[in-house]
This record gives structure tokens, C-alpha cells and sequence, in this order.
């Protein structure tokens, strides 16, 4: 992400991770660990990795969500492009089974489109309904 400049060398480089309904970071999203790394020294396409502990906060239900990594948030860094700094990833929560993933993909693709009330009732109805079948096969 930070290769495309001919060093780094930052006193302060910051690193976020980001609980995410969709894959696009936005105030909504919840912050779930960050780090600050002194003494960040890179060479062109070079790399460092870092780790970031969290646990699953209060606010964050089981289910499917976007993890969103965002390097550099405070823009400590000049580089000749500021925008290729977020990666996500989708991943299931701690605490989930399949049918919470099912449906907080349902949730999540409701608050995406801003599904109206009537017509969200009927998508989901008929999500459950295949979520119902398909597990009763299974079991
Ligand atoms: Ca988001
Ligand atoms: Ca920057
Ligand atoms: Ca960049």
C-alpha cells in the first residue's frame, strides 16, 4: 500500500482495523483496534507486518462483517497516492453460526440499499424461508 514512495522513514505510522457492514469505511463503523508504530523505515516494495489484538466491543452483534484496515488514517505520510491505504475483508464474528452470517448479510444488504419497510419485510421473509429449508435438509 505504501510501496509507491521511494521510502518510508515516519516517525509515527497508524494502522486502524475497522468493523464494517459494507466495505466502505465510514463514520458508522466501528473502531476495533489501532496501533501507532514508531520508526517505520521501508524500502521500495518492501514490507512490514504488524498485529493488532481486539475483541468483539458491545456494539458489534454476531454475524458477517468487513474487516477494514486503514494505514496512515491520520495522513502522517505523504505519498504519491493517498488513495489505495484501506484493504477489507469479509469475515464472520466470534460467536456466529452460518444462519447469524446468513442473516446479518440479509441486514447488512437491506442497510446498504436502504431497502423500504415493505419491500425489506418481503426479501427477508423469503431469505428465511431458504435459510429454513436449507438447514432442515442439512440436519
Ligand atoms: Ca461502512
Ligand atoms: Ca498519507
Ligand atoms: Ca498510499
Amino acid at each position: 500500500m505504501l510501496s509507491e514512495i521511494k521510502a518510508i522513514k515516519a516517525e509515527l505510522l497508524e494502522i486502524s482495523i475497522f468493523a464494517s457492514t459494507d466495505s466502505i469505511l465510514d463514520s458508522n463503523d466501528q473502531l476495533l483496534s489501532s496501533l501507532r508504530s514508531p520508526g517505520v523505515n521501508l524500502l521500495p516494495s518492501s514490507s512490514q507486518t504488524y498485529t493488532l489484538d481486539f475483541t468483539n466491543p458491545e456494539g458489534v452483534a454476531p454475524g458477517a462483517y468487513y474487516l477494514i484496515t486503514d494505514i496512515d488514517g491520520d495522513d502522517a505520510i505523504t505519498e504519491s497516492n493517498e488513495n489505495n491505504n484501506l484493504a477489507s475483508a469479509r469475515v464472520s464474528a466470534t460467536g456466529t453460526d452460518v444462519v447469524l452470517d446468513w442473516n446479518a448479510t440479509l441486514l447488512n444488504a437491506v442497510a446498504t440499499d436502504r431497502t423500504a419497510p415493505p419491500l425489506a419485510a418481503r426479501n427477508m421473509a423469503m431469505v428465511h424461508a431458504g435459510i429454513y429449508a436449507t438447514v432442515s435438509l442439512i440436519s
